[in-house]
């Protein structure tokens, strides 16, 4: 028997994970452990990309993971609409962005604030990707605007970018430098592009957008890290078609992860106030006079109220 060693999760496919030892920094491919399956049934994927695991080497570079170390943090969400699964998108990581596009695809209001919220309620900071800002003209140049003006106002960081272009590529790549970083986000928001606008050398594969839905085709079909030539650690992952929250997030919890709506709260006349009718609340006022935006008062009312919602795309 070989001896045991740690190591990093830096790809997952189905039920095989690529780790990198921490000895020697060699690549082997690997399964689980039957036993340690079944530890956790509330999670589709017991081990997600950006673990550190403990595992057995063999001699043909191949090993079976033994156990899953304790985690920084993880991005989780919903794994379906229908299951009451979680799935862990990646673990253990400094920074999450979110790509988005507002057009060919556009990435939904509800799916950006589900993002956010759980994200939040996780503790790992996000930064919002708005990519393709070369084919913004005229409408979606004012929706841009806008958009970024609701997201930066609550605190969120956004940047506008390009993988085609090349806007604010350099800006991001000092940002990642020496980081984990996961990007995440429908299928056709160009995570993969930006990635490889970011480290050429990498040749990530990408898709075309379907000419009748405009919608993206599904290209990375697996999470994986890459890691940079400057140092730093990029988790690229499958397009995504929800983000719903899971059950550990209560109903009466939500509003605390909406930054701005927990803000204001303070000021409500019931410490209880679910900012939906009651009398004084200080949260309806703020979207009243603007303060807080409609677009995010009505997703948390949707989140809020009716619990299918958190679950659709
Ligand atoms: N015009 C424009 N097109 C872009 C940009 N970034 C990506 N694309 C295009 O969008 C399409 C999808 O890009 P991908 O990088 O494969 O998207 P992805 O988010 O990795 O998609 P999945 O792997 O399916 O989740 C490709 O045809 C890219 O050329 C951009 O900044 N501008
Ligand atoms: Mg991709
Ligand atoms: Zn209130």
């Amino acid at each position: 028997m070989n001896e045991q060693q740690t190591g990093l999760v830096t790809k997952h496919t189905g039920s095989h994970y690529r780790v990198r030892l921490d000895k020697d920094g060699t690549y082997i491919e690997t399964v689980v452990r039957g036993k340690l399956r079944l530890k956790d049934l509330k999670t589709t994927n017991p081990i997600a990309v950006g673990d550190r695991v403990v595992v057995e080497p063999s001699d043909d570079g191949t090993g079976i993971i033994l156990d899953v170390c304790d985690r920084k943090n993880y991005l989780i969400r919903r794994s379906s609409n229908l299951s009451r699964q979680a799935h862990i998108v990646a673990a253990s990581i400094d920074r999450a962005y979110l790509v988005i596009s507002l057009a060919f695809p556009d990435t939904k209001i509800g799916f950006i604030d589900r993002f956010l919220v759980s994200a939040e309620a996780y503790h790992i900071p996000v930064t919002i990707l708005i990519n393709k800002v070369d084919l913004y003209e005229d409408e979606l140049a004012d929706m841009l605007n806008g958009f970024e003006e609701i997201y930066s106002n609550i605190g969120y960081e956004t940047l506008r970018i390009s993988a085609l272009r090349g806007d604010n590529i350099n800006t991001l790549k000092k940002r990642l430098a020496g980081k984990v970083s996961v990007f995440a986000g429908n299928s056709g928001v160009g995570k993969s592009s930006l990635i490889n606008a970011i480290e050429p050398s990498l040749n990530l594969k990408t898709g075309e957008i379907s000419g009748y839905h405009l919608k993206g085709t599904h290209t990375t079909t697996f999470y994986e890290m890459v890691e940079l030539p400057n140092g730093g650690f990029i988790i690229d992952t499958p397009g995504l078609k929800s983000f719903g929250l899971i059950d550990d997030i209560g109903k009466e919890e939500i509003s605390h992860f909406f930054p701005e709506i927990f803000r204001y709260s303070a000021n409500c006349r019931f410490n209880m106030c679910t900012h939906t009718d009651e009398p004084g609340c200080a949260v309806k006022k703020a979207v009243e006079e603007g303060l807080i935006s409609e677009s995010r008062y009505s997703s948390y009312l949707g989140m809020f109220y009716d619990e299918d919602s958190k679950y659709r795309q």
